[in-house]
């Protein structure tokens, strides 16, 4: 299915100005890939129910990102966490966090500067009062598609990803996505992490990279390598 506003532009081909090495970089990218901005609502930034320490410096870089994945024409997806407001996720029922992202409430909101397109794909995850949600691949389109179908029906095999918070829902999207057998970049400077354990962010940037994550940095943006530095484990490895 496709996003409401009309069929995404994908490259086939990006054509390369002298001197432009982002283009350079693209020009022998002929598969499909996608942006992934996991969870930039107003509930983890600053001011937020759970605000992530570093939020308004992911916003920022994700932003260019952002900007950069639109100029090479790349799909972009925008996760949400989307809670009732009665979960065993929230403290007050059991679980550990305060409440926060409840639907239709401005802390569910994304972030008012963060730059989506309006073609940008939102992905709603969280709804099920049992189960927590971290993961965008827990999440559906607004067409109620799984995401790992949608990226499967784009002919999407490689994700560039940022957002918050590293050590939940960037840490959970990004394993189940090289579960999926995706390939898979961390924008490791447009991401920050609740760290409710000290390291726990660390910890978590270790994780992915042992499963086969590649980290980079927002200025050296490119489309994820066809070759993860290391290969993904089998599948069906449990990270909880
Ligand atoms: C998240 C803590 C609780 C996240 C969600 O988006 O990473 N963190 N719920």
């Amino acid at each position: 299915m496709l996003a409401a506003s009309g069929r995404p532009r994908y490259i086939t081909r990006v054509r390369s100005e002298p001197g432009d090495s982002h283009a350079d970089r693209s020009t022998a990218d002929s598969e499909r890939w996608a942006l992934l901005v996991v969870d930039v609502q107003n509930d983890f930034c600053t001011g937020g129910a759970l605000a992530v320490p570093g939020s308004e410096l992911v916003v920022q870089r994700l932003n260019a990102s952002i900007g950069e994945a639109r100029r090479l024409g790349a799909v972009i997806y925008a996760s949400r966490d989307w809670h009732p407001a009665v979960t065993n996720h929230f403290a007050d029922y059991g679980g550990t966090w305060p409440v926060h992202c409840v639907q239709q409430t401005s802390g569910a909101d994304f972030h008012p500067g963060l730059d989506l397109p309006p073609d940008a794909i939102v992905v709603t995850k969280g709804e099920d009062q049992g189960l927590p949600g971290y993961s965008a691949f827990d999440g559906h389109t607004a067409d109620g598609i799984p995401l790992a179908a949608d990226l499967r029906q784009r002919g999407i095999t490689r994700i560039v990803v940022g957002g918050l918070a590293t050590d939940y829902c960037v840490k959970h999207s990004v394993l189940d996505a090289l579960s999926a057998g995706l390939h898979v970049t961390v924008l490791e400077d447009a991401i920050a992490g609740v760290d409710l354990h000290p390291g726990d962010s660390e910890r978590a940037l270790g994780e992915m990279r042992a499963h086969g994550a590649h980290l980079t940095r927002t200025g050296d943006f490119s489309p994820p390598p066809r070759k993860n530095p290391h290969p993904p484990p089998p599948s069906g490895q449990n990270h909880a």
